[in-house]
């Protein structure tokens, strides 16, 4: 069923306290940890506690709980200080995503370039 926890899911087992991870906030709803290979000073993923496999299922089935991950990026910048930072949903294996539980990236610290590579 749409949302709940998968067996073999790394995010609900991080959710669930089954792996460690460095956990920087967490809602009722949502978590967000650092990234275990940052990419920026600031590599934060903020993640929905329930099941979704991309950004689009997320935003198709659950659009409060996609309101609420973006609030947390919000969140995760303020308390880093962020002057300014970029949000990435890699949706799909062709931009990137190699985690199949919703994620958005919040990366800041250093300049950056556009377009991403
Ligand atoms: P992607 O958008 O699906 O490629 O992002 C997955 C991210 O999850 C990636 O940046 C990994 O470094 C990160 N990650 C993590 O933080 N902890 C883990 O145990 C694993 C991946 I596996």
């Amino acid at each position: 069923m749409a949302g709940e926890p998968q067996d073999d899911c790394l995010f609900c087992k991080i959710v669930a306290g089954h792996i460690p991870a460095t956990i920087v906030r967490e809602t009722e709803t949502t978590v967000a940890f650092r990234d275990i290979n940052p990419q920026a000073p600031t590599h934060v993923l903020v993640i929905p506690k329930a099941h979704y496999k991309d950004a689009a299922a997320l935003a198709a089935q659950a659009p409060q709980l996609a309101a609420d991950v973006l609030a947390e990026t919000q969140a995760v910048a303020d308390e880093d200080k962020l002057e300014s930072y970029r949000i990435v949903f890699n949706t799909g294996a062709g931009a990137g995503q190699t985690v199949w539980h919703a994620h958005a990236h919040v990366l800041g610290g250093r300049g950056m370039e556009w377009p991403p590579g």
